[in-house]
């Protein structure tokens, strides 16, 4: 069922703290609603103007103040009208009644031109608790209610700003931990997902138009072509089981790219850990079967979010504990999106260090010649052709020396681009939500596309292809239910 949220009731007005709770430059005070502007101009002076008649998008310096007696709702309704009429111009000169709280800046936005989409009265203050929260008790006490999570985008999104998708990659931008992060929550935020979304809506709709307006109207309009049809369905499932495809990327750039360290034992896996990670983490001796535990650090390599795993050496062992490690290492490297295989170079050839492991099936991995410091210059090339040999077609091979700091560079070059290949400038699915949503819109496609194989009745398809269209809605939020509303906002932070 689609909900038009445009013909909610009027709300009543929130405030919340904007920025960071701590020490900072500035620190904002954000209102949102009908009453944004009177409770700014209560609170504002001088106020040789109200601020109920500052224009929109203006911003004007002055104080903040817990305005004095009479401007109270409360105690104002309390006072004799009387008494009220003779004593409050006097009162209203006499701004010493009225206590100071900070030096603003206080910014104007009239609906519907807000973030909101309604009047938002934003108060730029000093940075501190102490001023951030007398600010916000007292706009509190003036007629706004404090903003539950997600409040504002929530009513950014009910007035018809933001659809859900845009409004979700707002809350993927603030939590956004590097670079790679930021482009594709910007890029949802510029509504790229929602467009693609809603093509693919578009062409199922246009397939139920054809077929509905067949049965409504039997004698005047064909129905459409089964071949067309099926072309269309197919079309559309198409364009969804792509950006389905793109969810493993999404999900590298919101979680992190897990990397694993593996190899042999003291062929210096956890010397590459340090050095990735540019500071000593994991503990480094000579003696074979160091590292007993996987160690998990998380690091940043050209925007990319990469979470490395340092694991124990891969080796038969009557050692209970050091057994335990290298299960844990096998495992690790099975469910790794990378893995890098760090062979010993000085060793390369002998009998301890045979060649490169047949580890794994499924990760894909690149092979690290670590200590190459100790294998003369001349060799480097011969080494670098076997092990590609030996890797075949699309193989990648690093020289390094974990211990001297060589090589590690390019290593983080072969690994972004590991991280980039197939990414292109797409559009990326990086919420779980919207990849169930597209699976469950590929399944009514594909159900589809069944009943045009087998039967003639092609009105059957309109059930299908509205359950595929109910499905796209749910991440634009066309058909997104009070309680879906409810569960994506309370993830934000109070004051977005
Ligand atoms: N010359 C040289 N020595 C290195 C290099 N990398 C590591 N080593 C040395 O090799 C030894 C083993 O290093 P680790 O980093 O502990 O090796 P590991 O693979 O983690 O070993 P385990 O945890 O026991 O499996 C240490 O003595 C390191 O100093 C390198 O690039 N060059
Ligand atoms: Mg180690």
């Amino acid at each position: 069922m689609t909900i038009d949220y445009r013909f909610q009731e009027s709300q009543d007005t929130i405030a919340a703290i904007a920025t960071p709770i701590g020490s900072a430059g500035i620190g904002v005070i954000r209102v949102s609603g009908p009453s944004a502007l009177a409770v700014a101009a209560k609170m504002f002076r001088p106020a040789k103007k109200s601020a109920i008649d500052y224009p929109t998008h203006t911003a004007h310096h002055g104080s903040l103040v817990r305005p004095s007696i009479l401007g109270h709702p409360e105690l104002r309704r309390r006072v004799h009208p009387e008494l009220r009429r003779r004593v409050h111009p006097e009162l209203r000169r006499r701004t010493s009644d009225d206590e100071p709280i900070d030096d603003v800046v206080l910014t104007v936005f009239r609906a519907p031109h807000s973030y909101t989409g309604e009047d938002v009265a934003e108060f730029s203050c000093h940075g501190s608790m102490a001023v951030l929260k007398a600010a916000l008790s007292a706009v509190l006490e003036f007629g706004a209610r404090l903003a539950e999570p997600g409040e504002f985008t929530k009513r950014a999104f009910l007035n018809g700003k933001l659809d859900l998708a845009q409004a979700e990659a707002v809350n993927d931008l603030i939590r956004a931990r590097t670079d790679g992060a930021r482009r594709v929550a910007l890029r949802q935020l510029d509504g790229d997902l929602s467009k693609r979304v809603k093509q693919i809506s578009d062409r199922i709709l246009g397939v139920i138009a054809a077929i509905e307006a067949a049965i409504d109207f039997p004698e005047d309009v064909h129905e459409p072509d089964p071949d067309w049809v099926k072309s269309e369905i197919e079309g559309a499932r198409e364009s969804t089981d792509n950006l389905l495809a793109s969810f493993g990327k999404g999900r590298i750039f919101r979680e992190g790219l897990r990397v694993v360290i593996a190899g042999k034992v003291n062929v210096g896996k956890s010397s590459l850990l340090n050095a990735l990670l540019r500071h000593a983490r994991a503990i480094v001796t000579p003696i074979p079967g160091t590292t007993r535990d996987t160690i998990e650090e998380s690091l940043e390599i050209e925007g990319i979010p990469i979470v490395a795993i340092d694991t124990a050496g891969l080796r038969a062992t009557d050692d209970e504990l050091e057994r335990i490690g290298v299960e844990l290492a096998h495992k690790t490297i099975e469910t790794a999106d990378l893995a890098l295989m760090v062979l010993d170079a000085s060793t390369w050839g002998e009998e301890t260090d045979m060649g490169i492991p047949k580890l794994t099936e499924n990760t894909p991995i690149i092979v690290v010649l670590n200590k190459i410091d100790l294998v003369p210059d001349g060799f480097h090339e011969k080494l670098i052709d076997e092990c590609l040999r030996e890797l075949g077609q699309g193989g990648r091979v690093v020289c390094a020396s974990a211990a001297f700091n060589i090589g590690i560079e390019q290593l983080e070059r072969e690994i972004a681009s590991m991280a980039a290949a197939n990414a292109g400038e797409s559009v990326i699915v990086s919420n779980i939500r919207h990849r169930q949503s597209l699976q469950s819109a590929s399944d009514s496609l594909n159900h589809a596309l069944a009943t045009t194989a087998s039967s003639e009745m092609i009105d059957l398809l309109s059930v299908d292809l509205t359950a595929a269209r109910n499905s796209l809605g749910l991440i634009t939020g066309e058909t997104a239910t009070e309680d879906l509303l409810d569960r994506i906002f309370s993830e934000f932070c109070i004051g977005k």
